[in-house]
């Protein structure tokens, strides 16, 4: 039986994760789709070619009766909102981070998952279904570098939009690390720091950039990410984790070598849609299936809160110059 899907803004991603639900993965069809441009989500109905209804609204998406799960693909500040509207119908939610935009707001979800007494979340964490970071967690998990004791990182964007302001640094783009080192080294994070070096000419008033971002880790794990959003020469994705015995690093992605005119060359990559691509696959797979066995895995609403708990730290360091002190609540069973 196929998992009926409704999905809520069909923007840049959702039309992605829309069109791979209906054109590459099994299990799942798209048959309601909402946003609040109601133009745009009838024009990915036409672009995609399916017999999807289109809705006033998220809310009336969510209640309708054949919609089996529900993806939020709206911007951040809507997801709340959503999220919890589907958990108060019992419908499982795949949500794009961040899960919400601030701490609270994820706790706000977690509340009412736990009060429904059953998982109904996952969050868009794709990274964790990378196989290159797949190939860095099984390394460390299976101690093949010891203990870990430093990571080098870089979160690169060739440019990003007048509305991309500074805290978003954090909470739009750092948020994918701030999950993944979590998960890579089944750790949680103590302290973070914010530096900013000169900033790039390429950058516009309302965002530092370049960035340096500094966390601890609870078991004194060092961590330093540069977060460049306006790079210029492309996507560009890098991990180095140093442990007691080696180091691992995150696989390039794979690209044609070219030896042309006196010079050997490698594509980059311009954007995560293409970098990310399999991942994307492999996370949506995951939630179709998980829908369809009644047991959602991967990215819970814990990890979306623990990341934004990190991310609103980090902005305050931002704010401050300071080290700030992180504190992650005790994770309750339900998310054991
Ligand atoms: P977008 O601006 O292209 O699309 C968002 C859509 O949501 C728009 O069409 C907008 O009209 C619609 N929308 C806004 N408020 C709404 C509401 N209340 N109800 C229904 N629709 C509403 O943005 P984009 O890039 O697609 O991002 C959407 C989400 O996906 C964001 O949370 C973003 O952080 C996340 N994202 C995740 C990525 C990843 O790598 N996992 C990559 C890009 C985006
Ligand atoms: C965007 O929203 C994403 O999630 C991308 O993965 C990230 O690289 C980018 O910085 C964000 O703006």
């Amino acid at each position: 039986m196929s998992v009926n899907i409704g999905i809520i803004g069909t923007g840049m991603i959702g039309e992605e994760h829309a069109r791979r639900i209906t054109q590459q993965l099994t299990g799942g069809q798209i048959v309601a789709v909402t946003d609040v441009n109601l133009d745009q989500a009838r024009a990915v109905v036409d672009r995609l070619g399916i017999e999807a209804q289109v809705y006033e609204d998220g809310q009336a998406l969510i209640s309708a009766d054949n919609v089996d799960a529900v993806m939020v693909t709206s911007w951040g500040p809507t997801h709340e909102e959503y999220v919890l509207a589907a958990i108060n119908a019992g419908k499982p939610v795949f949500c794009e981070k961040p899960l919400a935009t601030t701490a609270e707001g994820c706790r706000h979800i977690i509340d009412a998952e736990i009060q429904a007494g059953k998982r109904l979340v996952q969050v868009g964490f794709m990274r964790r279904y990378d196989s290159g970071y797949q190939m860095m967690k099984a390394a460390i998990d299976g101690n093949r570098l010891g203990e870990p004791l430093i990571v080098h990182a870089a979160h690169r964007n060739p440019e990003v939009p007048e509305r991309y302001v500074t805290p978003m640094a954090i909470h739009d783009t750092l948020i994918h690390e701030l999950d993944t080192f979590r998960w890579l080294l089944n750790d949680d994070y103590k302290s973070a720091q914010v530096l900013f070096p000169r900033k790039t000419r390429h950058a516009h008033s309302k965002v530092e950039d370049p960035q340096i971002v500094l966390l601890e880790t609870v078991k004194g794990v060092r961590i330093d990410v540069e977060v460049f959003v306006n790079c210029k020469y492309g996507y560009d994705i890098q991990c180095d984790v140093v442990g007691e015995e080696g180091i691992a690093r995150l696989p390039e992605p794979q690209s044609l070598q070219l030896r042309q005119a006196g010079q050997r060359s490698n594509e980059i990559l311009m954007d995560w849609k293409k970098r990310f691509g399999e991942a994307f696959d492999v996370e949506l797979q995951a939630f179709i299936d998980g829908v369809a066995t009644g047991e959602l895995k991967g990215p819970s609403s814990w990890d979306g809160y623990a990341a934004a708990i990190a991310g609103d730290v980090c902005v305050k360091a931002q704010e401050s110059g300071a080290i700030e002190q992180i504190d992650m609540p005790e994770r309750p069973a339900f998310y054991a």
